[in-house]
């Protein structure tokens, strides 16, 4: 049985000064929701490995599928810094349920929206904001993880429709997906994006069990056996392999700030056990080197924070660049992975029971620093833009 939860954002640089009226009301919302509808529950269905399905309707509640899509499509019509809010208050409850919210805006709506003629926009986007048709993205390919350039998926034109083979794997929300956004090669050898609809004829969606990582979040494969899609499903306004990168630097975006949520909720619970914990006749707060870990993390959560809240300025004014958002991903998730570890150690031996939400983020974000990117790839995006030296070459 989880604890209450009591958390408190720590805001250690006043940056609330730096928000407006809306964010804080986005942000208050989302943290409102995920304390009543999220604590009580994730503990359980990270144990049991299941996706909580009520938390769709939650979700398009607060507007978490597609903030950013304008309101005529059914989005929330917020700005970036909206959206980062989001993600940050729902990956506080759990990275799982970030996953799904991440998914569904910036890698379903996002390209729907963004490279989707008028016809795809009107049939899609209400659906998926209103969590009424999930989504996911099929990017990632058995033999093909950080190098999607070289992946083997493909289709062909057969006159009145496409015929697609190949297969995804790790695919959020794969299992229980009602339309996947596919990213193939056409007879050129070009990336395009296709919208496969369940139900399709030779298109499954096996799930992948045994995770230790993002329980509460269902993960799946992708299987096309000459499976016909029609024409009209295709996605008419990209080619090649910047339509997948462009929806990766939303969601990575996204995932900036969602990690904050993680390590501010091992922050506080953390401080909170620290001032409870008695022993040598003290609280273990009162110990120099449980000060160090505490005040390290405070340190570390602000320059995330201060990070991220440029960064949203930046995209505001569509001005943050893919390497930019790369160095929040890497930075920020890193942070947050080694907040969780020296928050398990203050929890001691309680550290490792569902009581507290320590290792649950924990293992969590070893699954965040890899998705969308791993840790080394980012570095070297940053490594490439600094130096102009390619070193995927
Ligand atoms: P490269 O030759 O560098 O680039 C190919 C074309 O793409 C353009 N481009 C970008 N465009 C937009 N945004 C970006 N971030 C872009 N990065 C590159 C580039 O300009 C070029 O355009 P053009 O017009 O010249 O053709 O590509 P490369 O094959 O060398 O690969 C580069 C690399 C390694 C950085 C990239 O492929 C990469 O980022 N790999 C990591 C793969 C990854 O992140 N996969 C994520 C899968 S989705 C996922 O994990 C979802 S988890 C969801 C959840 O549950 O939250
Ligand atoms: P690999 O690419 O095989 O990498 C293995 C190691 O080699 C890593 O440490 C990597 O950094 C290193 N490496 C690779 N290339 C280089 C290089 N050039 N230089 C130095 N080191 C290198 N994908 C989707 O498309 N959609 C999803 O919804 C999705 N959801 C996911 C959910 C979960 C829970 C997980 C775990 C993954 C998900 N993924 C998804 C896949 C994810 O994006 C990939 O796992 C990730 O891109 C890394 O690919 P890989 O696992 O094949 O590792």
């Amino acid at each position: 049985m989880a604890k209450a939860d009591n958390f408190q954002s720590p805001d250690y640089y006043l940056l609330d000064d730096l928000l407006t009226d809306e964010h804080k009301i986005v942000r208050d919302t989302t943290r409102t929701w995920v304390k009543k509808e999220v604590s009580p529950v994730v503990e359980e269905a990270c144990q049991k490995a299941e996706f909580p399905k009520q938390w769709i309707k939650g979700l398009a509640d607060i507007g978490a599928f597609g903030p950013y899509i304008p309101q005529e499509y059914g989005g929330a019509g917020l700005d970036q810094i909206s959206y980062g809010l989001i993600m940050q208050e729902l990956e506080r409850g759990d990275s799982g349920l970030r996953s799904t919210a991440s998914v569904q805006s910036s890698l379903v709506m996002y390209p729907i929206y963004s490279f989707g003629n008028e016809q795809q926009k009107k049939k899609y986007l209400p659906k998926l904001a209103t969590g009424e048709w999930m989504g996911c993205f099929g990017l990632t390919e058995p033999n093909h993880g950080s190098d999607p350039g070289s992946m083997l998926t493909n289709f062909k034109d057969e006159g009145n429709h496409y015929l697609l083979n190949g297969a995804k794997m790790w695919i959020s929300n794969a299992p229980f997906a009602d339309i996947a956004v596919v990213w193939g090669k056409n007879e050129q050898g070009e990336i395009q994006g296709l919208i496969v609809e369940r139900g399709m004829k030779g298109f499954t969606t096996p799930e992948t069990h045994g995770k230790w990582s993002l329980r509460a979040s269902a993960t799946g494969e992708l299987v096309f056996d000459n499976v016909k899609v029609p024409k009209e499903n295709i996605l008419p306004g990209v080619k090649g392999l910047k339509g997948p990168l462009s929806c990766l630097n939303s969601a990575r975006y996204g995932i900036s700030w969602g990690a904050i949520g993680a390590a501010m909720d091992c922050y506080d619970s953390a401080l909170r056990y620290s001032k409870e914990r008695i022993q040598f006749g003290k609280p273990i707060a009162g110990f120099q080197l449980t000060q160090k870990k505490l005040a390290e993390m405070i340190t570390e959560i602000t320059k995330a924070q201060l990070l991220c809240w440029r960064l949203g300025v930046l995209k505001n004014e569509n001005r943050a660049t893919p390497a930019q958002i790369s160095m929040a991903k890497r930075n920020n998730v890193n942070m947050a992975l080694q907040i969780a570890r020296e928050a398990r150690q203050i929890h001691g031996a309680m550290g490792i029971t569902g009581e507290y939400p320590i290792m649950r983020h924990m293992m969590n974000l070893e699954s965040v620093i890899t998705y969308e990117g791993t840790h080394d790839i980012h570095l070297l995006i940053t490594g490439m833009d600094v130096t102009g030296i390619n070193a995927f070459l």
